[in-house]
């Protein structure tokens, strides 16, 4: 298995970084404040953000906002959506530049996309889901302006999406699954609300998650993939179940997807690696408690200390 190649992964991300038009850099275009979050986020935890020059990168984030709406764009031009909204507040935590916000047009941007029943539509056109409630709450919540939503509303929302199993879909009565868990349930503990949750029942669903090889996947039957060793492990650690998985075989399956030549994380041993799941893969080592790596906090998916900072340093 070996060890893990941090070096080499904060290299690839930075060569990602400048390739702008590379294969990769390409395919993630439209959605380039994601890629930024992830891999900023990596090489933060991996204590490497010097990495990069948070100048330009500040800059750039603010070209992507929208005027009118106040929300962000994937990337310079394309249209605001709460998924990019978020990158761009968490990035900017992370840089500890939030000060460069006006803080009340983006959180009138997000609390405006909330619906009658709690829930929260992703832009404009009205797509609903969980995903969109969890960043409603986070965006809100790291800005200081959850004031601004009912927050009652959205608990009600989510724990209308749960499921007999103990899981969380996207919507009321869709199937349960690990990405959608870990909205739901980082919903719930940053309101406070975790007492919705069946732990039991749920630790139970998202322990059996682990597969033969060590790796977890997002629903019964599916292969395992590195990016849910972030949805399941993070959603375990906030419920107070994560030794109900055995990590030793979790780490080696994580260190497995590693291309200890180039640098990156795939998502199953052997197969391209990307900045998303280089991220999750990182990530996961962290809640693991992986040595060197910084501690990420599970609800709101930043470095720990960046989380303190913004919480307990005013
Ligand atoms: C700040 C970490 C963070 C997240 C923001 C966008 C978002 C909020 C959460 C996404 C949660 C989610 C739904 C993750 C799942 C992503 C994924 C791998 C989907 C693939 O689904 P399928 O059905 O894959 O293609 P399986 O593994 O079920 O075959």
């Amino acid at each position: 298995m070996g060890e893990l190649e941090g070096k080499k992964h904060v290299q690839y991300i930075v060569s990602v970084e400048k390739k702008k038009d590379s294969f990769e850099a390409l395919v993630i275009e439209h959605l380039r404040l994601n890629g930024a979050y992830w891999g900023l986020t990596t090489l933060d935890l991996l204590n490497e953000i010097e990495a990069v020059k948070p100048d330009e990168i500040v800059q750039w984030i603010m070209q992507c906002q929208d005027i009118g709406s106040g929300g962000f764009g994937g990337n310079v031009g394309h249209d605001p959506h709460l998924l990019y909204t978020l990158s761009a507040v968490q990035v900017l935590a992370l840089l500890n530049r939030l000060d460069v916000l006006d803080i009340d047009k983006v959180s009138d941007y997000v609390a405006g996309l909330q619906n009658e029943d709690g829930s929260f539509s992703g832009d404009m056109w009205g797509e609903v889901d969980t995903r969109f409630s969890y960043i409603a709450i986070c965006c809100l919540s790291l800005l200081g302006q959850l004031s601004k939503i009912n927050v009652e509303s959205t608990v009600n929302y989510i724990v209308s999406c749960k499921n007999l199993d103990g899981g969380f879909g996207s919507i009321p009565g869709g199937e349960s699954h690990a990405g959608q868990i870990f909205c739901c349930v980082g919903t719930l503990a940053i309101t406070g609300s975790l007492h919705h949750v069946d732990r039991d029942l749920l630790g139970w669903w998202l322990c059996e998650r682990q597969c033969k090889d060590g790796g977890l996947n997002g629903r019964p039957e599916k292969l395992a993939d590195v990016c849910y060793s972030w949805w399941v492990l993070s959603s375990l650690v906030m419920i107070d179940r994560v030794h109900w998985i055995d990590k030793e075989k979790l780490t080696r399956f994580i260190l497995n997807c590693q291309d200890k030549e180039n640098g990156g994380i795939s998502d199953r041993p052997d197969n391209a690696v990307d900045v998303y799941h280089t991220y999750f893969g990182v990530a996961g080592l962290s809640l693991l408690e992986y040595p060197g790596i910084k501690s990420i906090d599970p609800a709101y998916a930043l470095p720990v200390d960046v989380v303190n900072r913004i919480f307990f340093s005013k």
